[in-house]
């Protein structure tokens, strides 16, 4: 009787363990998989895609910031540079917006790029043009979010086409 008790509770215990595990490993999924749906589709398969985070500390973060990073995160760093974006003219640059904070903006004035509606904490914005001009092109914030909010900026660089040069490999040749 006693044993078999204890037996009815390990099952329960277990259901529930089972339970939490799939929770655990389904919320992220279930995430990942939703962040994937808003993803523009068809893209050429070497668009080049960059995370952008906004963060009223430290401006724009170049890739995925989890909120635990931001904890050890303060201001501004003194020398810390703004991003950059690389790449070359006739890509097709997609930008996953986000915020670690508070609501961001974001504006590329040469590519007619304006979020008007800012990006809020939790939510991804894909913006997707075609670099289909040289030069260098400052990106900035919109929505005024904070002491540094005038100098969250960055830059693409959209440089030419350089046709692969054959380079041959020439054999070193040791003399004795
Ligand atoms: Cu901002």
């Amino acid at each position: 009787m006693e044993n078999r008790r204890s037996g009815k509770i390990m099952t329960k215990d277990h259901f529930y363990l089972v339970f939490i595990i799939l929770l655990l490993i389904g919320i992220p999924l279930g995430i990942r998989a939703y962040d994937h749906s808003l993803k523009p589709q068809n893209l050429p398969p070497d668009t080049k895609e960059f995370t952008l985070t906004g963060n009223s500390q430290k401006g724009w973060i170049l890739g995925e910031v989890q909120a635990y990073d931001i904890l050890s995160v303060f201001k501004k760093e003194e020398g810390q540079t703004d991003p950059v974006l690389k790449v070359t003219k006739g890509d097709q640059v997609v930008l996953k917006l986000r915020s670690s904070d508070v609501t961001h903006g974001f504006a590329m004035k040469a590519f007619g790029i304006y979020i008007s509606k800012g990006i809020d904490p939790g939510q991804t914005i894909y913006v997707k043009f075609k670099a289909d001009k040289t030069g260098t092109f400052m990106f900035a914030c919109t929505v005024f979010c904070g002491d540094i909010h005038h100098s969250m900026k960055g830059s693409l660089i959209v440089s030419e086409v350089v046709s692969e040069a054959v380079s041959e490999v020439i054999p070193e040749v040791v003399t004795q």
